[in-house]
C-alpha cells in the first residue's frame, strides 16, 4: 500500500513510522503544506499527475497547458480558463478526511499553520479555523473584475462556470448602459463625437479584451500574479516557530511555496505524504501511497479519530 522512503542526508534520528507517530503527537507547532493530492479522492484532478489536469489539456492538444492560469493569456483570451474551470469548482460542502485531519491537529492546539496552494477552498468546509489556514494561491471564495476589481462572492459566478460561460462585471455592464443612453439622448451632431469617445473608452485603447469587456476572475493566484499578501506576511515567522512540517498532496513544484521546504530549520524534521516520490527535495520521511488511507492509518496508530464519515471504510 505505500512505502517509507528515507532520503535526508542530514543525521536526524527521524526515519520511522513510529518516529512519525511520535512527532504528530507531540509536536505544538505543526506546519502543514499541501497541495492538489489532498483533494483528488472527491474528483478534483491535480495538475502533475498522469491523470490531471495537465495531461487532459495535452491530450487536447494545448501545448502548455499552464496557459490556462496566465494571467496575460487570460486577459487576451478569458475563454481558454473558462472552458475548462468547472473542473477545479469546488464541490459544495464536501471536504476529505485528509482535511479532517488538519481540523484534528487545530483541534488539539498542534497546528501551527496549513498552508494549501488549493483553492477549492475546502479547508473551510473541514471547519478548520480560518486564521489557520493561508491559502497561498487564492481561492474561489470570492472573484474580482479584471477592469475595475469590483469583488463579488465567488459563488455568484458559479452558474456561469458550470456551463462554461463568462462571467461579466455588473459594475461595468451598467457603466456601459449608462453610458449608451447618454450618447443616445445627445443629438445628432454631438454623437458622432461622443460615439468616437466611447468606442475609445471601451476597446480601441491598448486594453485587453477581459479588460474591455470587465470579465471577473476567481481570485485565484494565476502565473504572473504575486501571491496574497497574508502569505508574505506569516511565512517568515511560521517558518521560524514550526517543530513538525508535513508536506502532503503536491508535487513541490511551484515557487515561491515550494521553497519552504527549504526554509525550514535543518534539525527540524520533514516529512512527504504524496502518491509520488519527490525527488528535487529531501526528506527525514517520505510515505508514498493515497493521502486519506496513510492518514487514517497513522490516526488508527494514534488512537485518534477523524471526524469523517469515510474514515471506516478507510481502516
Ligand atoms: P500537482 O503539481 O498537480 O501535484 C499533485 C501531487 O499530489 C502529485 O505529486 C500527486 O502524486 C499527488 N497526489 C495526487 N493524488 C493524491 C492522493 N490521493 N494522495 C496523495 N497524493 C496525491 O499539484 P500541486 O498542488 O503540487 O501544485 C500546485 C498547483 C495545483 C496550485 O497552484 C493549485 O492551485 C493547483 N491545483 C489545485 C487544485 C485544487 O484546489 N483542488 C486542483 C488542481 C490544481
Amino acid at each position: 500500500m505505500h512505502r517509507v522512503i528515507t532520503t535526508r542526508t542530514k543525521k536526524l534520528d527521524f526515519h520511522t513510522i513510529d518516529h512519525l507517530i511520535e512527532a504528530i503527537k507531540t509536536s505544538k507547532n505543526i506546519l502543514v503544506l499541501t497541495g492538489a493530492g489532498i483533494s483528488t479522492s472527491l474528483g478534483i484532478p491535480d495538475f502533475r499527475s498522469s491523470e490531471g489536469f495537465y495531461t487532459k489539456l495535452q491530450e487536447q492538444g494545448l501545448d502548455d497547458p499552464q496557459t490556462v492560469f496566465d494571467l496575460e493569456y487570460f486577459k487576451q483570451d478569458p475563454s481558454l480558463f473558462y472552458s475548462i474551470a468547472h473542473l477545479v469548482l469546488p464541490p459544495e460542502g464536501s471536504f476529505t478526511p485528509l482535511h479532517g485531519f488538519i481540523k484534528l491537529l487545530a483541534d488539539k492546539g498542534s497546528l501551527l499553520r496549513n498552508y494549501t496552494q488549493n483553492i477549492d477552498n475546502l479547508e473551510a468546509n473541514a471547519g478548520i479555523p480560518s486564521e489557520k489556514v493561508i491559502q497561498c494561491h487564492g481561492s474561489f471564495a470570492t472573484a474580482s473584475c479584471i477592469t475595475c476589481k469590483y469583488k463579488i462572492p465567488g459563488e455568484t459566478i458559479f452558474e456561469e462556470i458550470r456551463n462554461s460561460e463568462l462571467p461579466l462585471c455588473p459594475f461595468c455592464i451598467k457603466r456601459r448602459q449608462k453610458l449608451i443612453k447618454e450618447i443616445e439622448a445627445l443629438d445628432d451632431s454631438e454623437q458622432g463625437i461622443s460615439r468616437h469617445s466611447f468606442s475609445f473608452l471601451g476597446s480601441t485603447v491598448k486594453r485587453s479584451y477581459a479588460e474591455s469587456y470587465g470579465v471577473m476572475k476567481p481570485d485565484i493566484t494565476f502565473f504572473g500574479e504575486d501571491l496574497p499578501r497574508v502569505f508574505h506576511d506569516n511565512i517568515i515567522q511560521d517558518v521560524k516557530n514550526c517543530d513538525l512540517l508535513l508536506c502532503i498532496g503536491t508535487s513541490l513544484k511551484v515557487a515561491p511555496v515550494s521553497e519552504i521546504v527549504n526554509k525550514v530549520k535543518p534539525e527540524i524534521p520533514q516529512v512527504l505524504i504524496n502518491k509520488d516520490p519527490v525527488t528535487h527535495t529531501e526528506f527525514d520521511i517520505s510515505l508514498l501511497g493515497y493521502c486519506d488511507e496513510l492518514i487514517v492509518y497513522l490516526c488508527e496508530a494514534m488512537g485518534w479519530k477523524i471526524d469523517h464519515p469515510k474514515v471506516d471504510e478507510l481502516l
